[in-house]
C-alpha cells in the first residue's frame, strides 16, 4: 500500500511510524510512505496557506486553491488515484470496521487540517472520505493520520509476520481481550490465575472466552449490542459476539 500525506508540518511525521512494525512494513516494501508540505504549493511571498474566514469569526481556515494545488501534486506522483481522507472530528468515527476498509486500498492520500479546519469547497470537491479518530479536539490532523496509518498497517498482508493476526484479537469477534500474563508466575505475591499453569488446553480456552465476555459486559457493552454507539455490521457490532 502508498500512503501520501499532506501537512504543514512534514515534521511531525519522524518518530511514531519509524519504530516497530510500522517500520518494519515499510523496510519490507509492505508500505510506501510519502509525507509532502502543503507550503511548497503557496503560490504568494509569505507563503501563506490559509486565511481569515468568509463571514468572519476566530481562527483561520485553510485555503482550497493551495490544498487543490498540492493534491494534484501528489497525485501525479503514483499512477493510482488514491482515496483521499480528511481527518477531523466532523468526520465518521474510526473504527475496526474502517480500518480494514482502507487497509484494502491501493493508495491513500492523508490530509491533514489545522486552525479552524479547511475551506469546505476542498472536502464537497476532492475528498473520498472524512474520518475522525474520537470526540476531542487536537491542535492538527497529524496525530489522528498517524493513528490511521498505524492501524491499517497492522492489516496488511505480512506487516504483523507470521506470529501474530488482527484476525486474532480485539474486535475481530466483537469482544475485548482476555487478560494476558507472564512469568514470574508469583510476584510480591501476586498470583497468575491458577488454570493458566494448569496445561488443560479447552479449559484454559474456556477461561479466556469468559473473560472477554465479562469485560466486554463490565467495560464496554455497547459493543454487544447493549445500548451505546455500538457499530452493528461492523466486525466490533456482530450478530454473534464472540462466535
Ligand atoms: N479526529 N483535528 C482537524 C482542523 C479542523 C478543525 C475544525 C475541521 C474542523 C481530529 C480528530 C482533530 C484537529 C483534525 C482540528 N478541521 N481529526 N483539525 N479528533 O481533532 O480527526
Amino acid at each position: 500500500m502508498r500512503v501520501d500525506v499532506l501537512t504543514i508540518f512534514p515534521d511531525a511525521f519522524r518518530g511514531p511510524l519509524d519504530v516497530s512494525i510500522v517500520k518494519r512494513a515499510r523496510e519490507d516494501g509492505l508500505l510506501d510512505f510519502f509525507v509532502h508540505d502543503i507550503r511548497e504549493h503557496a503560490l504568494d511571498r509569505h507563503r501563506s496557506v490559509d486565511d481569515y474566514p468568509f463571514g468572519g469569526g476566530a481562527g483561520m481556515v485553510m485555503r482550497v486553491d493551495v490544498l487543490d494545488r498540492a493534491l494534484e501534486h501528489v497525485r501525479s506522483l503514483a499512477p493510482e488515484r488514491g482515496l483521499v481522507v480528511y481527518l477531523s472530528p466532523a468526520g465518521e468515527r474510526l473504527t475496526d470496521r474502517i480500518v480494514r476498509e482502507l487497509a484494502r486500498e491501493e493508495r491513500l492520500i492523508l490530509v491533514c487540517g489545522r486552525y479552524e479546519g479547511v475551506d469546505e469547497r476542498f472536502i464537497e470537491h476532492c475528498v473520498d472520505r472524512e474520518i475522525s479518530i474520537g470526540d476531542y479536539v487536537l491542535t492538527g490532523g497529524e496525530l489522528p493520520a498517524m493513528v490511521l496509518v498505524d492501524a491499517v498497517t497492522r492489516h496488511i498482508p505480512g506487516a504483523l509476520g507470521d506470529a501474530a493476526s488482527p484476525q486474532e484479537e480485539s474486535f475481530a469477534d466483537g469482544l475485548l481481550e482476555h487478560p494476558q500474563y507472564t512469568r514470574p508466575a508469583e510476584y510480591r505475591g501476586w498470583r497468575v490465575p491458577e488454570v493458566l499453569l494448569s496445561g488443560h488446553h479447552a479449559k484454559i480456552e474456556a477461561w479466556r472466552k469468559e473473560q472477554r465476555l465479562a469485560r466486554t459486559r463490565e467495560r464496554r457493552p455497547d459493543l454487544l449490542g447493549e445500548g451505546g454507539d455500538s457499530d452493528p455490521g461492523g466486525a466490533a457490532g456482530s450478530a454473534n459476539p464472540g462466535e
